[in-house]
């Protein structure tokens, strides 16, 4: 059974790693533009480069929790040939045991430099004063994520692996955010089924064929073992 799953936001709430759009639509008290977008970073790196650097310092205090796990047992399932699609860029899915995630939106640990393009593990606070390793440069590093009006990575592999795909389940996420909030239409055009784990109603909530509300916590197991059990009924 060839599976696609799209997380977003909502699969780390759990783990204490904050969702984009609160009630109020800002940003951890930012405008998604001044600090997710080249116009942003070209205007105040330094404010963009705090941005990050305090959720990169987050993120290294929190764990995975069930639901992250639950992905990473169901990719190694016998029958099961899982695509793990996630906008997000922690990396909780990898300390989950998750082995091939597909970092749409580029990830948090992990910095490029604007003038040679190398990109490098990033555990540290970066600053104008970081000095690109490769090319010795300087005032050129910035977070290897995709900021809005930037190409996310993939999409190519995306495309192929969701129209040749038995499922498409989509877990935590607002389907707000294009084009990976186009994905259950393009499985639903390739005939796919699909299905979608969210805390509530979402903005692509009426294209899935089946959504259902909870907790990923929760309802992410619950999903996984009832994929292993029709997995192992056919086997
Ligand atoms: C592009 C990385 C061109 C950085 C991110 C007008 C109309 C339509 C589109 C556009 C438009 N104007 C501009 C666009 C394009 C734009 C876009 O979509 N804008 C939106 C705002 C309208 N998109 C882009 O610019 C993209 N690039 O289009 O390039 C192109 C494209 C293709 C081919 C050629 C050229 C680039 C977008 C990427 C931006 N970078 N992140 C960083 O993280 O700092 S976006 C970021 O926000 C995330 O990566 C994610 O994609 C998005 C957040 O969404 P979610 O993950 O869904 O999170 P959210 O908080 O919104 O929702 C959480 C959900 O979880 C909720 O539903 C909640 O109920 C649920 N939940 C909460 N707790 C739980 C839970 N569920 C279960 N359990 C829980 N415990």
């Amino acid at each position: 059974m060839k599976i696609v799953v799209l997380t977003g936001a909502g699969i780390s709430a759990e783990s204490g790693v904050p969702t984009f759009r609160g009630s109020d639509g800002l940003w951890e008290g930012h405008r998604v533009e001044d600090v997710a977008s080249p116009e942003g970073f070209a205007r105040d790196p330094q404010l963009v480069h705090t941005f990050y650097n305090g959720r990169r310092r987050k993120l290294l205090e929190v764990e995975p929790n069930p639901a992250h796990r639950a992905l990473a047992k169901l990719a190694r399932v016998r029958g099961v040939d899982l695509t793990l699609v996630t906008q997000n860029i922690d990396d909780l899915h990898e300390r989950a045991g998750s082995e091939e995630v597909l970092h749409m939106h580029g990830e948090l640990l992990k910095a490029r430099c604007n003038e040679c393009g190398v990109v490098i593990p990033c555990r540290e606070d970066l600053s104008r004063a970081s000095i690109c390793p490769a090319c010795k440069g300087i005032d050129c590093m910035r977070p290897h994520v995709v900021w809005f009006g930037e190409v996310p990575f993939g999409l190519d592999e995306i495309a192929a692996a969701i129209s040749s795909s038995d499922r498409f389940v989509a877990i935590g996420t607002s389907g707000r955010v294009y084009p990976a909030a186009s994905f259950v239409s393009w499985a639903r055009q390739a005939g796919v089924s699909t299905l979608e784990l969210n805390l509530e109603e979402s903005a692509a909530s009426g294209v899935f064929h089946e959504s259902r509300r909870g907790r990923a916590g929760e309802i992410v197991p619950l999903w996984v073992e009832e994929v292993i059990s029709s997995v192992n009924q056919r086997s």
